[in-house]
């Protein structure tokens, strides 16, 4: 397709590729000055333009190239149908007159059929393309969404409340800030007691609180509220967030776990104190762990003690976890201290109970052998999988 040539340089599908005639396109001169003067050159004139009009349709890809391919051939101004009607029909010699007609006719006749027929074709084929395209493979994977699993912490919380519901506590809950005097005062803890030592913790300046709020040092507090609503008999647990004042390392953080227990009535003694708290050793750690009470000291509590279990890696015998001693110490109880009753207006002479305190993180760090207490708190999907 040179330049100059029998055809222009325009895309053939835009439908001027149609023969020439020195500068001109031929449907723009009339048939005298193409020098068709006979019905047989006017008719051979139809059946070129015919052929180019066959072989540039073909080549037509989508409806953008269809509709620019229409308009050239049909466009009402300047189409080559119009402009054949202007210029070869309207100013032919009457004896051509017909024939051109007749060859007009026909030629358009053709020329719409076959736009049809490619219109058709062309949406077909979109159509086909786009179902290609969107097509749903059902027999694709799914997207796996993760759902997460429960952080061990609360794995051991739940298996705590388990033990304690199956005899008869309750679980309750209650607030993380506190005032002074639920988290000191009702328990026998008052200002200036050495037991507020290891018990520092963050202060929060509270408008009408000259004293300020804190954020609790034991789930205490709830235990105390709880027993100004309600009457004796009382057998809850508490669990909850707790905070002091403690730089993190690897066995201690500045908030962390506890879960408390409390059961007060009429005919509490030492012995159910201690049936309970053996039965939940047994629960938690195994049937073959022994416990054992040594003497300790909380202002809530009278007489104190720590619970220790034997050693449920190396049965007692000593190893590296229980320090060679063959005993490990897992929590603090007592029997609750009759000073207590007097700021919950329960009566000291008619009410005993006991009470115990213990923490969490510490119990799932003896249970599951580790080794830095900061993991719990890190949340590195590689520890955290461990516990699905
Ligand atoms: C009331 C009366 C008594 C709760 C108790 C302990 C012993 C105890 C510590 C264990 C490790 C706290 O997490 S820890 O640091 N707790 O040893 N707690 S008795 O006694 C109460 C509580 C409330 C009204």
């Amino acid at each position: 397709m040179a330049q100059g040539g029998r055809r222009d340089h325009m895309p053939p599908a835009l439908g001027f590729q149609i023969a020439m005639n020195g500068k001109a396109r031929i449907f723009e001169q009339t048939l005298a000055q193409l020098g068709a003067v006979t019905r047989e050159a006017a008719v051979k004139l139809f059946a070129g333009l015919r052929s180019d009009f066959d072989r540039d349709s073909a080549s037509i890809r989508n409806q953008v190239e269809w509709k620019s391919f229409r308009d050239n051939w049909l466009g009402r101004k300047s189409g080559v149908l119009s402009q054949i009607t202007d210029n070869w029909l309207k100013p032919a010699e009457p004896g051509l007159k017909p024939v051109v007609g007749q060859e007009l006719n026909a030629l358009r006749g053709h020329v719409e059929a076959v736009l049809e027929e490619r219109r058709k074709a062309i949406e077909v084929a979109a159509e086909q393309s786009a179902l290609a395209r969107e097509r749903i493979d059902l027999s694709f994977p799914g997207v796996e969404r993760a759902i997460g699993t429960r952080h061990l912490i609360r794995q051991t919380f739940e298996e705590l409340e388990r033990i304690f519901l199956s005899i008869g506590f309750s679980v309750v809950e209650g607030p993380e800030i506190e005032t002074p005097y639920y988290n000191f005062e009702a328990l026998n803890i008052p200002e200036h007691h050495p037991a507020r030592d290891n018990m520092d913790t963050f202060y929060i300046d509270a408008p009408g609180k000259p004293r300020g709020l804190l954020l609790r040092t034991h789930t205490s507090p709830m235990q105390i509220r709880t027993m100004e609503k309600q009457k004796p008999p009382v057998r809850i647990v508490v669990p909850g967030k707790v905070y002091r004042r403690d730089n993190p390392d690897a066995t201690h953080n500045f908030m962390f776990h506890q879960i408390e227990g409390l059961a007060v009535d009429t005919d509490i003694t030492f012995c159910d104190f201690k049936g309970t708290v053996e039965y939940f050793v047994r629960e938690f750690l195994g049937a073959k762990v022994k416990t054992r009470l040594r003497p300790s000291y909380f202002p809530f509590t009278e007489p104190s003690a720590e619970v220790d279990a034997s050693c449920h890696v190396c049965g007692g015998s000593g190893c590296r976890v229980c320090k060679n001693s063959g005993w490990i110490e897992l929590f603090g109880a007592g029997m609750v201290n009759p000073a207590v009753y007097g700021f919950v207006d329960y009566d000291p002479k008619r009410l005993s109970g006991f009470a115990f305190g213990m923490g969490v993180d510490r119990l799932a760090f003896l249970r599951y052998g580790m080794n830095d207490l900061q993991v719990l708190f890190q949340n590195d999907v590689r520890f955290l999988r461990q516990f699905p």
